[in-house]
């Protein structure tokens, strides 16, 4: 067999570099802020830091919205500086994987200026160009941030396809000088030394707007399958695909080696469960345990043998997991670690967004005024405008907007939390004085010394990264409880989601107790024997074999 490829055992630390450490005191993070804090992610032993978009952008959508793909965001730094970031990255074993932003550009860049010139320009097949039906848009397409996806055109007397904002219209990839663009820049990236891609809604680029269809088009696998060939294939570059549509099937498409296409995607299914059927992500429903263990438990069975997973609760798109899915007030620490554990030793790479490793929670906002995510604000007035009342529309930006990933990284008690000496672009969370890192560094028990352990037995215990996923289907509906199996080790991975007492019952007797989120009697569990789980209580028992603990 091949060696198994790094990305297979690492875990992968997503930085948000506007949030992370700003050193210039302009109130925004930069890229000498991930070069001074590089230390601190060696100490958690991450193997690769998935860097959101650095390159040149008039931030619309904070950087997914790209002017120029060659250059750096004049507010992070320099080329320099970027170079110097991927190199000290590499002297702390840590490479650095790009955001790769390539459904749309800004409408700021050079090809989008040009399009928008007139139908003779070079360039106009480089975006989606369509005449209008009836003197309106198109078709009924809408953006993911509200409105119509079609914008029109005075000069041309056209539309183009903006599947986001307005300012970040839609490159077109049936045009294979669209297609070579994108595979050069990523070679110029390549040549500098960087780990991989993550790869912004890769699901759109075979879009047929004229039909109808955005996600899975018929040409999306072909595109793929010739950018692996005509860039990172032959490379050890790891590849991740933001898929917000991909079943366990398609899933296989895009990860299975021998079609050579990428390493892996993000999958969103369970980040559904919390809300309404066939409704969008502000229409809030509960949480449910049971849904969680089946979606998790699809996944981990289907790309047991086929694929590969990516393992996250949190990004900058989604609400800190400590609050949106445990409990950020009297169960914090428990909480978070329980999340940790239930994720960390499931088989898959995993990812850790900034300050999750931390507990840091969500950000309660009043009114709109506070708020500075251009999805979140379109939304607001979208649904105001629809009737809603501002009091239901703050509740689903509290449970659900993007600033709640976006406020500035806690780094101690210090005004701003250590981020920033100036006015942090964004409000920074009033809960740092308890929650910050350089609390959790000096308490033992810390939430971060949990995710560190968890990354150092991932590295050493094949069992992890390889081993076979069972559920264990006798449990209370909340408590989530499952087997890691191969030939030698069988490890035991028991958590209670819930505020309440559980009871758990071993399947079988255990040996030595690995890691747990209270202190707990070094015993062995007893086959049969009841277990009472306290609140958010999580443990690792090995079942059969040793772990490696060094
Ligand atoms: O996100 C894709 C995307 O569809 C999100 O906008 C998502 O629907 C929403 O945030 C769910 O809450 C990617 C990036 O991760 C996001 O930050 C960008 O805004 C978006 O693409 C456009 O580039
Ligand atoms: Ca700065």
């Amino acid at each position: 067999m091949n060696k198994q490829p790094w990305w297979q055992s690492t875990v992968v630390y997503q930085i948000y570099p506007r949030s992370f450490q700003d050193t210039n005191n302009d109130g925004i993070g930069d890229l000498r802020g991930i070069i001074q804090q590089l230390d601190y992610l060696k100490t958690l032993g991450i193997g690769a830091i998935w860097l959101c978009p650095v390159y040149q952008s008039p931030n619309t959508d904070n950087g997914y919205d790209i002017s120029d793909y060659e250059a750096i965001m004049t507010e992070f730094g320099t080329m320099a500086d970027m170079d110097e970031l991927i190199a000290a990255a590499k002297d702390h074993g840590i490479k650095i994987v790009m955001d790769l932003v390539v459904n749309h550009t800004s409408d700021q860049h050079k090809w989008f200026i040009e399009s928008r010139q007139g139908k003779d320009n070079p360039y106009r097949d480089y975006y989606v160009w369509a005449d209008p039906v009836d003197g309106h848009a198109p078709n009924a397409l809408t953006s993911t941030f509200s409105g119509s996806a079609w914008q029109f055109d005075e000069a041309s007397s056209q539309y183009y396809l903006h599947l986001f904002a307005p300012q970040q219209p839609d490159l077109n990839w049936e045009n294979k000088h669209v297609r070579q663009a994108v595979y050069n820049l990523m070679n110029f990236w390549i040549e500098k030394g960087v780990g991989g891609f993550r790869m912004d809604v890769i699901d759109l680029i075979g879009k047929q707007p004229l039909k109808g269809i955005t996600g899975n088009g018929p040409m999306l696998h072909r595109y793929l399958h010739e950018m692996n060939r005509a860039t990172f294939g032959e490379t050890d570059l790891m590849t991740v695909g933001e898929t917000w549509g991909a079943t366990p099937e398609i899933a296989k498409q895009y990860s299975d080696p021998a079609r050579e296409e990428l390493s892996m995607v993000f999958q969103f299914e369970h980040s559904g469960i919390d809300q309404q059927d066939g409704k969008d992500k502000w229409d809030l429903a509960p949480f449910s345990v049971p849904k969680l263990k089946a979606i998790l438990s699809k996944w981990q069975v289907a790309l047991g043998s086929q694929g590969w997973n990516s393992l996250f609760w949190n990004n900058h798109d989604l609400p800190r997991i400590v609050s949106r899915w445990g409990n950020d007030k009297e169960y914090r620490e428990q909480s978070a670690k329980a999340f940790a554990i239930l994720l960390h030793l499931m088989k898959g790479t995993p990812y850790i967004y900034q300050g999750e490793e931390i507990g840091m929670t969500n950000y309660p906002i009043q009114d709109i005024a506070e708020a500075d995510d251009i999805e979140t604000i379109n939304m607001y007035h979208e649904r105001l405008a629809a009737g809603y009342s501002k009091a239901n529309i703050i509740q689903s930006i509290n449970a659900k907007g993007r600033d709640n990933a976006r406020t500035p990284m806690q780094w101690d008690t210090s005004k701003n939390a250590g981020f920033t000496k100036g006015k942090p672009w964004l409000h920074v969370n009033p809960n740092y004085q308890q929650i910050n890192v350089k609390a959790t560094l000096a308490d033992k028990d810390s939430i971060f010394y949990t995710y560190q352990r968890l990354i150092a037995l991932r590295r050493q215990n094949t069992v992890i990264v390889n081993g076979e996923y069972e559920l264990e289907q006798e449990t209370a509906a909340n408590v989530f409880a499952y087997r890691r199996v191969d030939a030698d080790t069988e490890l035991l991975i028991v958590v209670n989601l819930a505020e309440t007492e559980n009871e758990y019952t071993a399947p079988a007797s255990s040996k030595q107790l690995v890691l747990s989120n209270y202190s707990r009697e070094k015993k062995p569990l007893i086959r049969g024997e009841a277990q009472q789980l306290r609140p958010y209580e999580a443990f690792v028992y090995v079942l059969k074999g040793a772990l490696d603990e060094h």
